[in-house]
Formats: C-alpha cells, sequence, structure tokens
C-alpha cells in the first residue's frame, strides 16, 4: 500500500509525493492573459509542496469562459503567459498541470464577488451562450442557450486539440480535460443539459460521443509519454445516482480505449436540483468505485481537507491522488505542515521554517 508522500508515477511523469492541487478559477484575467497574481499564486503553490499543481479552467475559445476573467488559451500570446507560470511550478519543485475546458451554457457568468449569476443580455461584456440543446441551467444561470450545430461541435473540438497543442508547448506536462461540473462536456452527457435527437444525443452512444472524440482527438497531438486526464461528473446527487454513476463507468472504459490515463472522479452539477451529501471526504467510495470498476488511477476532492482523511484516502486504496483545494487557498504550504506532521522532510523547502528551526537549535543550543 502507499503512502500519502509516496512518489506516483504515471507515464514518464513522477509527482513527488499524492497530494495534488486541483484546477481553481482565480477570476483576474484581463482577455484570458495570465498576469503577475497568476505567476505569485501558482508560485506559491508550488513552492508550498504539492506534488501536482493543475492550473485553474482555461478556456479553449472566449466563448468557452465562464467568466470575462477566465483565462483562456486561444491565442500565442495566452500561451505564452502561461508558459511562465508552468515554469513558475517546475521551478519550484511541483508538476504543472493545465485543466482546458468550454463553460458551455454556464457561460458568460459574472465573478462570484459580483454575483456568481449570468450576465445579462446586451451588457457589454456579456455574451450568447450555447450547449446541446436549447435548455438554460436555471437557477443563478437563467440564460438560454443555442443549440450547437454539427458543424460547430466539430469545430469546438477542434479547439479542444488547438488548446492542448498550445498546453504542450507551453512546458505543461498534465492534461486535464474539463468534462465536468455542468460545463459544455458534461452537458452532453447529462439528460438534464441534451436531448438531441441526432448521433450527439439519445442514447449513451450519443451522448457520450462528443467526450469520446474529444479525447481521440487531443490523445493524438498530447505526447504518448504524458499524462492525459479528465475531470468528470459522475454523480449528479438528482435520485438517479446508480443510472448516472453506471453510465460513467461505461464512458470512463470507452475513454480508457481512447487514450486516457487518469481521471479526477467528480460532481456533476448539471442541474440546481441536487441533494448534496456533503461531508468530509464524501466523494471517496465513489473514486473507490471508479477506480475499482475502470482500473484507471484516481483522484478526488471535496471535503479532503484535513491530514486524517488524506493519509486514509491513500492508504487505503480509495484514490491514487488526492485533490486539496481550499486548504491550500487558504495556505500554500498546507502540504508541507502535513509533511511537518508526518515527519517527511523534503530538502526542496530549504527556506521553510521546519529547516531553520534546526539551524536555530543549532547555533543558539
Ligand atoms: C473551484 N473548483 C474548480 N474545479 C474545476 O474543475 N475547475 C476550476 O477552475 C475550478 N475553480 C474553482 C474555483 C474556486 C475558488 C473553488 C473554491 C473551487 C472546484 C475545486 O477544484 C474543488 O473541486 C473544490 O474546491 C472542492 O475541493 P476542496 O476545496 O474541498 O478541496
Ligand atoms: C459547479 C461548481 C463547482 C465548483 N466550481 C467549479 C468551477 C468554478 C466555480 C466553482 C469550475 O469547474 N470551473
Amino acid at each position: 500500500m502507499s503512502s500519502l508522500f509516496d512518489p506516483f508515477k504515471l507515464k514518464s511523469i513522477t509527482l513527488k509525493n499524492r497530494i495534488a492541487i486541483p484546477p481553481m478559477c482565480q477570476y483576474t484575467a484581463e482577455d484570458g492573459l495570465a498576469n503577475h497574481w497568476h505567476d505569485v499564486h501558482y508560485t506559491g503553490l508550488a513552492r508550498g509542496g504539492a506534488g501536482l499543481v493543475i492550473v485553474e479552467a482555461t478556456a479553449i475559445s472566449p466563448e468557452g469562459r465562464i467568466s470575462p476573467k477566465c483565462l483562456g488559451i486561444w491565442n500565442d500570446e495566452q500561451a505564452t503567459a502561461l508558459a511562465h507560470i508552468a515554469k513558475c511550478i517546475k521551478d519550484n519543485g511541483s508538476v504543472a498541470g493545465i485543466q482546458i475546458g468550454h463553460a458551455g451554457r454556464k457561460a458568460s457568468a459574472n465573478i462570484p464577488w459580483e454575483g456568481d449569476d449570468h450576465i445579462s443580455e446586451g451588457e457589454p461584456n456579456g455574451w450568447s451562450t450555447v450547449s446541446p440543446s436549447a435548455i438554460a441551467f436555471g437557477a443563478n444561470l437563467p440564460k438560454q442557450p443555442k443549440a450547437l450545430t454539427l458543424e460547430e461541435i466539430q469545430s469546438i473540438k477542434q479547439d479542444f486539440v488547438n488548446a492542448a497543442i498550445r498546453a504542450r508547448d507551453a512546458g505543461f506536462e498534465w492534461l486535464e480535460l474539463h468534462f465536468a461540473h455542468g460545463y459544455l462536456a458534461q452537458s452532453f452527457l447529462s439528460v438534464h443539459a441534451n436531448q438531441r435527437t441526432d448521433e450527439y444525443g439519445g442514447d449513451l452512444e450519443g451522448r457520450s460521443r462528443f467526450l469520446l472524440e474529444t479525447v481521440s482527438e487531443v490523445r493524438k497531438v498530447w505526447p504518448e509519454h504524458l499524462p492525459l486526464t479528465a475531470r468528470l461528473g459522475v454523480i449528479e446527487f438528482d435520485g438517479r445516482d446508480q443510472e448516472t454513476l453506471s453510465e460513467a463507468i461505461q464512458v470512463i472504459n470507452c475513454m480508457k480505449v481512447f487514450g486516457l490515463d487518469f481521471l479526477s472522479v467528480s460532481i456533476g452539477f448539471s442541474t440546481p436540483d441536487v441533494n448534496i451529501p456533503w461531508a468530509p471526504a464524501f466523494m471517496a467510495p465513489i473514486a473507490q468505485k471508479i477506480r475499482e470498476a475502470t482500473q484507471l488511477p484516481v483522484s478526488t476532492a471535496w471535503g479532503m481537507d484535513n491530514i486524517e482523511d488524506a493519509v486514509h484516502a491513500i492508504s487505503s486504496g480509495q484514490m491514487d491522488l488526492v485533490l486539496m483545494g481550499h486548504a491550500h487557498l487558504a495556505n500554500p504550504h498546507y502540504t508541507y505542515q502535513m509533511a511537518k506532521k508526518l515527519g517527511v522532510e523534503d530538502a526542496s523547502w530549504k527556506t521553510l521554517p521546519a529547516p531553520y528551526a534546526h539551524w536555530l537549535a543549532k547555533y543558539r543550543g
């Protein structure tokens, strides 16, 4: 059995421990461009010691941004700024990952601290949204999206491929396709959002086609020796959980055939009518189920925010990596502090308190 601070190897990449920081939007970009905030933020996260730092949801097209302040990777200027972030992460001892995605019918939203709702029609910083079908998410996101044409679907797949090429050339070594949280790809899979009657809707084969084709096309440009991963909502907590989980397992097994190396297990968020059983580590047994049913290495987040649950998740074989999000937002050195508690030393933490305390003890007696 593995321990939290054991290395994790996938393809040619070795993470120095089993702790990963999941993608978390910073809502501080202009025109999709990363800036000094992102450099400092991601440097700090890497410096704190996690084996993997995954850069926030980065849009494959302007319309694919969740908000006007989200990162983008649809042009070369953006890719250059992202290359600097990848270097910041690597120079500070972590593997640099990035999540690429399209927000679909949840796009064109105000940033959380300005409402987290759709930007009204006609406002200069908003745009019209797209989805498999013309069905709004509802609740805080009422905008009715336009149903994608077959031609537009092909073009969005190509946007994913172009983004993967830019991520590769920018120096990222771990690519995560955003197939979760009610954004475009998850919407194709979900009956809540997809009522199409053509080959991209209907039965599971139709609803999973966009996801499988995207994995397959991206795999052709993403280097074979680097991990290709996806974040997928495998459960909605909408009362249809057995069916949704069973469908997810079938789709993940197909994605594996098309070249997926790892799955970040998450929640669908395709409908506001859910009853999520919030509790510490509540997604861990679901991640384990996916791991056992697909034989893919997996991670999950959602309340994995204390050392006991993190240690247990890895040592009991529930998952291969633990995603610890807001714990690292509150304290970028959270990994380092867990290591200290467990008595793990890491030479790369040379300016952090533990070695410094050692030096003080030596010279002060
Ligand atoms: C998120 N989350 C998220 N998820 C994702 O797949 N892409 C993203 O860009 C974001 N952005 C984001 C921003 C902020 C501010 C938060 C708090 C969360 C979800 C995140 O990755 C994670 O799943 C949740 O935070 C739950 O994990 P923790 O925080 O309980 O460890
Ligand atoms: C549906 C909300 C799940 C948590 N969040 C996920 C985000 C950004 C907002 C918060 C994401 O996946 N980009």
